[in-house]
This record gives structure tokens, C-alpha cells and sequence, in this order.
């Protein structure tokens, strides 16, 4: 790539996908890229991905292919540090293959070929802070909730209490944050910049929030619900809140959403939340406060950090991509878009010359209405073949699928996949409803694989 480039590759092929065209694979901007694909041009982009591409008739104009959009490794580099490739990830516990996305707070991800496993395992579970992280507690079972506000009976539980009182439920539930996908937002969306591995599943263990709420017994006043933590603001500020957010009462009264201490089926480990967090499935991860104390019930929308503005917020009527916001077109994100993922092979595979037929797996979710069907493409899109679903344990957990794919001649491919939900939902190709915190990206999942 040539050293005159200022914006990024992404940025580029968005404003002007002939220009970007001819900066990756050297060709003249007045040819269209079907004519650059017959030609000599063809011959570049080949070279650029490595390797011939059978199915290149089938390339829309502007495509940024797999092999330079996203790192070799999978986990979504975008061009603008291709340099720079992604850090290992050093924390106790913690697979290295993560990937940061910040230090201060610590943000990382896990690449689609490392969610690859039936059940995440918690050393593969991506990381979110907003704020500082707390000290382990050192006697978890005498660890403090409060519920209070509008109830009858305000509690005052220690975990230990909690775990006896009420009654135990193990559920395998996505946790995903709100702004998994954002990276494909175009023009950037402002946080981090996540590819799809904001995202994971994982067996957890507790008591129900809403019997919890019963016994607390619930005010006709109660409207909202609002979620304080033990993480410090990032300022250290102790008049500030990391994150406060809240749930209208019918979603905390939905039997999944739990007080949790276990994860995988051990004590849940500190950079998790634990001793004891919430785990409120299929809305926004914000929703499943870590470190939790409190639970006040509120008698309106909570107004906490994380609440207001564009925060955990789509627009209402779509914007033009890259404007200005007005506050009043926003509504808050709720149920989370339907999203499928490719977990293996990993992006960059090269495979042996010869190799004609090639197994795939994945997994596939959605916010609360279960995933319909997964289909996988190896020739851009043209054609589709449905993979099989293994389905969801309980509800609000992903479902696994596997598929076999012919590859006809040895060469570059990219394969795609698309989930659709079970109202008739499909994943569309690009990042749909831009919003400036870049809120339910969730875009077709492709990765490039070389034959040879
Ligand atoms: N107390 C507290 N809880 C929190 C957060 C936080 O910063 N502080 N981050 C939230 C967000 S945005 C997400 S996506 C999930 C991430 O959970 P994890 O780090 O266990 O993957 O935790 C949520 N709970
Ligand atoms: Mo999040």
C-alpha cells in the first residue's frame, strides 16, 4: 500500500470505492472495476489476497476483500493499524488471543475463531469495563446487595443469604455488548471499536432477579430498575458512577435474568463482576451490572451513567451517516440484532492445494426471538447453502451450526454467513442505521480462505 494514503482503507472505499480500488490494486480510477476485474487487474487483486479468485465475477464493486479488511488471526484489525497487527493479551486467566481494545478501562475482545468452543470458556470470555476494577473481595459470601426504592420491603442480603433464600438456575445465556459490531460502522462510530467478539456464551449460576423482587414486593409505582457496582469511576471520582443503567420492570421480571456467582460452574472470577453480578440476557451487556450492591426500583426511567444522550441509544428516524444528533430522535437500545459468526475456520486459513470441500462452524444469536435459519455463501453471495442448527439449550442461548461448502478449484474465497431471526430478520451486508455510538452493527460475518 502506498505511503500517501490518509484515511483509512474503510474510509476510503465508503467515500470513493473506485479511487480506494485503484490505491489497493494500482489500477487507473477511470476503469470500473468489472473491467479491471477481467484485465490486468484482476491479476493485482489476486496478488494482493494471494491467490486467484474463482469467484471474482460475483465481487460487487467497492468490496474490501476479507484477506485486507480483517487481520489474518480473525480478529479484525482494520487497515488503519494493519502495521501495527493486534496485541497479545497478557492477564491472568486470559487466553492471549484476546484482543485489547483499551487499557483505561480494560476492553477485550474475543476473535470469531476463538469463540469456537459449545460453551465459552471464561479464559475466552471478552472483557468490558467502563470504570477501575475493584479489589477481589476477600469473603464473598458476606458481600452486601441492596433492593430498594419502591417496595414494600427494602433487602438488605449478603450473597451467602442470597444463595440460601432463593431458589438456584444454571442457564447457558449470551452475554454480548451493546456495541458489538460498531468497527463496521461507516464513517467510525465513536467507542470501541469492536469487531463481533463483544460477544459470548457461557453457562451461568444464580437466583432469579425478579424472585428477588418479589420478596421485595413491588410498589404499583415501580417502573425502572437501576444498577450500581463497587468499580470506582475511571477519575476515581467517588461522587461519580462507572455505569448506572436500568430495565423497564417486565424485562426484570423475565425468569433468565439472574443474580449470578458461578460462571462455567466456578465462583465467578473478579474481572467478571464476582462475587456477584447480573446477567440480564438478549438487551445490551451494559444491562448485567458487575459488582452489583444495589438494585433501587425507580418510579421512571433511571437517569444514570449510561442512560442519557446517544449512550446505548439507535435513532429513531435514520440519520445521514456522520451527522450531527438530535437528542430527541433517539430511543433506547433494547433487544439485541440477530448475528452469526463463523468460529472455524479462522480468517486467513490457508488450506492444501487440492482441497475441494471444507467444513465450517459456527454459532448464531439474536436478542430475544431465537434464530430461524444460517446460511453460508462461498461465491459472494450469489448462491447460499443453509447449515444445520443444533438448537438452544434454554432460551438466550446461542445456537451452534456446522455446514459443508464445495470449493470447485483451488484459489482465494471468501465465505460469508447470514443469520435470520425468527421474525424474517437477516442480517443485511453492511452496518445498518449509523448513530454516533455505532449501536446494532451487525453486518454479514465473512472471512477469506486461500485453496493452494
Ligand atoms: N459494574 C460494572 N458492570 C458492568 C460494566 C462496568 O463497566 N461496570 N460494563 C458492562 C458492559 S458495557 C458489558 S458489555 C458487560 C461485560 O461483561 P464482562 O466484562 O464480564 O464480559 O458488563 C457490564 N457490567
Ligand atoms: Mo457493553
Amino acid at each position: 500500500m502506498t505511503g500517501t494514503i490518509e484515511r483509512s482503507l474503510d474510509e476510503l472505499y465508503a467515500q470513493d470505492p473506485e479511487r480506494a480500488d485503484a490505491v489497493v490494486f494500482g489500477r487507473r480510477t477511470e476503469v470500473s472495476r468489472r473491467g479491471f476485474l477481467n484485465g490486468a487487474g484482476l491479476a493485482a487483486m489476486g496478488a494482493a489476497v494471494g491467490g486467484s479468485i474463482p469467484f471474482s465475477a460475483h465481487m460487487p464493486a467497492g468490496l474490501i476483500p476479507a484477506a485486507l479488511a480483517q487481520s489474518p488471526t480473525g480478529s479484525g484489525a482494520a487497515s488503519a493499524n494493519a502495521t501495527g497487527g493486534p496485541k497479545p493479551f497478557s492477564f491472568p486467566g486470559k487466553d492471549p488471543g484476546l484482543s485489547v481494545l483499551g487499557e483505561r478501562p480494560l476492553v477485550a475482545e474475543t476473535p470469531e475463531h476463538l469463540l469456537d468452543d459449545e460453551t465459552t470458556p471464561t479464559a475466552k470470555f471478552y472483557i468490558r469495563n467502563n470504570g477501575q476494577i475493584p479489589e477481589p473481595a476477600s469473603n464473598p459470601d458476606s458481600w452486601k446487595i441492596k433492593i430498594d426504592g419502591e417496595v414494600n420491603s427494602p433487602l438488605d442480603l449478603t450473597l451467602g443469604e442470597l444463595k440460601q433464600r432463593f431458589p438456584n438456575r444454571t442457564y447457558r445465556m449470551v452475554l454480548e455488548c451493546g456495541g458489538n459490531g460498531r468497527s463496521f460502522f461507516q464513517p467510525q462510530a465513536r467507542g470501541n471499536q469492536w469487531t463481533n467478539g463483544g460477544a459470548g456464551c457461557a453457562e451461568w449460576t444464580g437466583v432469579p432477579l425478579a424472585e428477588v423482587l418479589k420478596a421485595a414486593g413491588l410498589k404499583d409505582t415501580a417502573k425502572y430498575t437501576a444498577h450500581y457496582g463497587a468499580d470506582p469511576h475511571l477519575s476515581g471520582d467517588p461522587s461519580k458512577e462507572a455505569l448506572s443503567r436500568g430495565m423497564p420492570i417486565p424485562k426484570a421480571m423475565e425468569e433468565h435474568g439472574l443474580i449470578v456467582w458461578a460462571m462455567n460452574g466456578e465462583p465467578l472470577p473478579n474481572i467478571h463482576g464476582g462475587p456477584v453480578r447480573l446477567v440480564i440476557p438478549g438487551w445490551p451487556g451494559s444491562l448485567s451490572h458487575k459488582w452489583l450492591t444495589r438494585v433501587w426500583i425507580r418510579d421512571r426511567e433511571h437517569d444514570g451513567q449510561g442512560m442519557t444522550g446517544t449512550s446505548y441509544r439507535v435513532a429513531i428516524r435514520p440519520m445521514v451517516p456522520g451527522s450531527k444528533a438530535d437528542d430527541s430522535n433517539f430511543r433506547i437500545l433494547e433487544s439485541m440484532p440477530v448475528r452469526g459468526i463463523i468460529t472455524n475456520p479462522a480468517n486467513g486459513t490457508r488450506l492444501p492445494a487440492g482441497t475441494r470441500t471444507i467444513a465450517l462452524r459456527g454459532a448464531a444469536w439474536d436478542g430475544e426471538h431465537g434464530v430461524a435459519r444460517v446460511d453460508v455463501s462461498n461465491d459472494f453471495g450469489a448462491t447460499w447453502t443453509q447449515t444445520q442448527l443444533t438448537p438452544p439449550k434454554n432460551r438466550y442461548d446461542w445456537s451452534r451450526w456446522v455446514a459443508s461448502v464445495e470449493l470447485p478449484v483451488d484459489g482465494y474465497y471468501e465465505l460469508w454467513v447470514r443469520a435470520t431471526d425468527t421474525q424474517g430478520r437477516m442480517q443485511p451486508h453492511i452496518a445498518p442505521g449509523w448513530n454516533p455510538q455505532g449501536y446494532g452493527g451487525n453486518p454479514m460475518h465473512r472471512i477469506a480462505v486461500l485453496v493452494g
